[in-house]
């Protein structure tokens, strides 16, 4: 089972993961997650996480000790643990990152604020034997912390675990996994009843009952929008 542990100073942002398919993985036993809170290892009166940058500049920087206690407590089995550290400066988060993610068996997620967390957090853990240290952003813009991305990535990630999906098939045949012989492409474009909306046709090959037709058409759909999105 895929046991994940989460470390914020915000709890209860991450409260959505409790919520629909999440939820639902957790109470049938095929994932855990777990989340903690930050100030819970300060023990000053102020519960500060945070302290002026060494070397001057704007901003605050969190502080190693909470985090060192924080992520010592999630992490005091001898198992193998992946330590994921929300950071703009962080590699880019993608499909293939999620599908070995899903493969693992203990992540844990440390959810910086801030301009970031004291850069030998991670220094630290990669250098013990049981750690893989993974930096990773959800993308090109900044967010005011990594609570959200990490909701992005546990969504992302638990999706792949055998029996999350109610529909297995699902996982077949969708976005940024359909490839062809040039790669991945984007999923082809999905219709449902009614056959005619506002004046608008459910184009008729998926009307045709040929198959074969069917699955040509939504190769060449696939690679429009793909192409689509290359441009400009
Ligand atoms: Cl992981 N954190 C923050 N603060 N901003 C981001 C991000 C992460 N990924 C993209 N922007």
């Amino acid at each position: 089972m895929l046991k994940i542990n989460i470390i914020s100073i915000f709890p209860e942002y991450l409260k959505p993961l409790e919520l629909s398919l999440l939820g639902k993985a957790q109470e049938k036993g095929l994932i855990e997650i777990n989340i903690h809170d930050l100030r819970k290892h300060t023990d000053d009166v102020h519960h500060s996480v945070d302290d002026t940058p060494y070397g001057g500049g704007a901003g605050m920087v969190m502080s190693p000790q909470p985090w060192g206690l924080a992520i010592d407590e999630v992490s005091e089995s001898s198992e193998h643990f992946d330590l994921i550290v929300l950071t703009p400066a962080g590699k880019k988060f993608d499909q293939k990152m999620a599908k070995n993610f899903a493969s693992k068996n203990n992540l844990i997620f440390a959810c910086g604020r801030y301009e970031g967390i004291d850069a030998r957090v991670s220094q630290y853990y990669a250098s013990k034997s049981n750690f893989t240290v993974h930096e990773v952003s959800i993308g090109d813009y900044v967010l005011g912390g990594g609570e959200v991305a990490t909701m992005v990535i546990v969504e992302a990630t638990a999706r792949l675990i055998p029996g999350v999906l109610g529909n297995p098939d699902s996982l077949k045949e969708e976005s940024h996994t359909l490839t062809n012989k040039d790669g991945s492409l984007v999923e082809y474009p999905s219709y449902t009843k009614p056959a005619n909306w506002r004046g608008l046709d459910v184009p008729a090959i998926l009307l045709s009952g040929n198959h074969g037709e069917i699955e040509k058409w939504r190769i060449k759909e696939a690679e429009r929008r793909t192409q689509a999105l290359t441009e400009e």
